[in-house]
């Protein structure tokens, strides 16, 4: 699906970590890097109960953003009612639903339409797994500039 590939080198990325309440935790991860890593919180250790992590990631003007999942071990059940990624195509909770994800199952590659993507990490009170883990790769100009 993707020819042309070159490989692109693993970037930094900034994240920080804000506790709320006392029941959640939620940490908040800003991606403005070209590409990078993306990992559940304590990956590849478990993931905490109770935790909440909205990650945006941002790249240049004109590109589009891959997601790549190559590790993913949520709790789920058909519903994904108790552990859960939800991805949204641009920065923002209200931007186009794109899917949820949760179990065992790889979710598909996920490209973004503009230069945003919204994801959020659920866990819920009970129950921790491994979590997930994606190469965040981009698109400029409809070409494909890197590999995953
Ligand atoms: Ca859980």
């Amino acid at each position: 699906h993707f020819p042309f590939l070159l490989t692109w080198v693993l970037a930094q990325k900034t994240s920080s970590f804000i506790l709320v309440s006392v029941l959640f935790e939620v940490c908040s991860h800003n991606y403005n890097t070209e590409t990078g890593v993306l990992t559940s919180p304590n990956y590849p250790n478990n993931y905490p109960v109770q935790t909440e992590c909205i990650y945006t990631i941002t790249v240049g003007i004109n590109r589009q953003i891959v997601l790549h999942f190559t590790n993913f071990t949520l709790e789920g059940n058909l519903r994904c009612t108790e552990d859960y990624i939800e991805i949204r195509d641009g920065g923002y909770e209200t931007s186009p639903y794109l899917g949820k994800y949760c179990g065992t199952g790889l979710p598909p590659v996920i490209i973004s339409h503009g230069n945003k993507l919204w994801i959020k990490f659920v866990s819920d009170i009970f129950g921790t797994r491994k979590g997930f883990s994606l190469d965040q790769v981009l698109f400029a100009n409809g070409m494909a500039i890197c590999e995953f």
